[in-house]
């Protein structure tokens, strides 16, 4: 399953904007042809120098970035949650994301309209909020009315998810999102299966009609701007002397996604970096190559990629003993360059 950002935000906030200045960038990745999977489905290359340093290297006939999708959804409104809007489809569309990158309109223009009158970012953030905890408070509601018979008949599983579940109707009925409710990575991970809306990790895109400033508390930028930019080609960027700031979003919603990056270069034919779990195990990361490889997996050989360029060829790092022989349980590091044996 490849990993996806779900682009929401009120109606007119400038979601396709980004979506657009998104994928018109990746356009210009060198060998990676960008993939459209529907209108609003886009496949981004994830921007790492690594990569590259490697492929010097190696010298493969092909270099493949690790990717991540964004999906343009179209705008939430008050009462979504009661399929105003078509806000059905839509929830249904941020539950299939891992993350969710909110755009919240920071910017004026009398042209544009703003379904509530006038820009005041705040507010637009608790709209949404309150979107997806009215979600996942029905949610809530339609599993334990399901488990009602299983937990009458004092079935343990049913009784333990019966708790958490009421922790959360709780907070939620607080106008706590599930995320602000911290829970136990045991609880999360029970209640997984049930993709609610609020416990997705969530970066919020404020759009200004001002200066660009990113930062990891704060994320302002100017999407006009970045769909001006996105129209420019590298040289032309570069003359003008005007920066993107769209890689750094993409490194963001990455690590927000707790996601990893380890390297494959397949023999010497191809460099590609690929995207990970955090805290995976090499098998994990084995089946992202090939679906099989799981199953037949049995040893890997690994080295950072930093020692691997440091050394300068694979060759050299094996005669120098840097060249690690790994088995099942290795938990896969940032940075790993990994050649699969099976
Ligand atoms: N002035 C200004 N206009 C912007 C900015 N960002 C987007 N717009 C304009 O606002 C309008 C709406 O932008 P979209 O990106 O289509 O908004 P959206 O969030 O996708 O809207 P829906 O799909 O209807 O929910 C477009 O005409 C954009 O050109 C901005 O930073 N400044
Ligand atoms: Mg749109």
């Amino acid at each position: 399953m490849s990993f996806s950002v779900g682009i929401v935000g009120l109606p007119n906030a400038g979601k396709s904007t980004l979506f657009k200045a998104l994928t018109k960038k990746s356009v210009d990745i060198a060998s990676y042809p960008f993939t459209t999977i529907s209108p609003n489905i886009g496949k981004i290359a994830v921007p790492d120098q690594r990569l590259y340093k490697i492929a010097k290297l190696i010298n493969p006939s092909k270099i493949t970035p690790a990717t991540i999708e964004f999906v343009d959804i179209a705008g939430l409104v008050k009462g979504a949650h009661k399929g105003e809007g078509l806000g059905n489809q839509f929830l249904a569309q941020i539950r299939e994301c891992q993350i969710i990158l909110e755009v919240v309109r920071d910017f004026q223009n009398n042209k544009v309209e703003h379904t509530e009158k006038n820009v005041d970012p705040q507010r637009d953030i608790e709209i949404i909020k309150t979107e997806l905890i009215l979600k996942d408070l029905e949610t809530t509601e339609k599993i334990l009315e399901k488990l009602e018979k299983k937990i009458k008949a004092q079935e343990k599983e049913a009784l333990v998810k019966e708790e958490i579940l009421n922790k959360i109707k709780t907070g939620l009925s607080q106008g706590k999102s599930i995320l602000e409710l911290n829970l136990t990575s045991k609880e999360k991970e029970l209640i997984k299966e049930f993709q609610f809306l609020s416990a997705k990790p969530i970066i919020y895109l404020f759009n200004t009609d001002g200066e660009t400033k990113v930062s990891p508390e704060k994320m302002k930028i100017n999407l006009k701007l970045e769909e001006e930019i996105s129209e420019l080609s590298q040289q032309e960027a570069e003359e003008i002397g005007i920066n993107s700031s769209l890689d750094y979003l993409i490194k963001a919603c990455y690590n927000t996604g707790n996601l990893i990056t380890f390297f494959t270069i397949a023999g010497g034919k191809e460099v590609r970096a690929w995207s990970l779990k955090k805290d995976s195990e090499i098998t994990e990361a084995a089946q992202k190559v090939h679906s099989d490889f799981k199953e037949k997996f049995i040893k890997a050989e690994v080295i950072p990629h930093n020692k691997l360029i440091e050394l300068g060829s694979w060759a050299r790092a094996k005669e120098n003993g840097e060249i690690k022989i790994v088995g099942k349980d290795y938990k896969v590091q940032d940075g790993d360059v990994i050649e699969f044996k099976i």
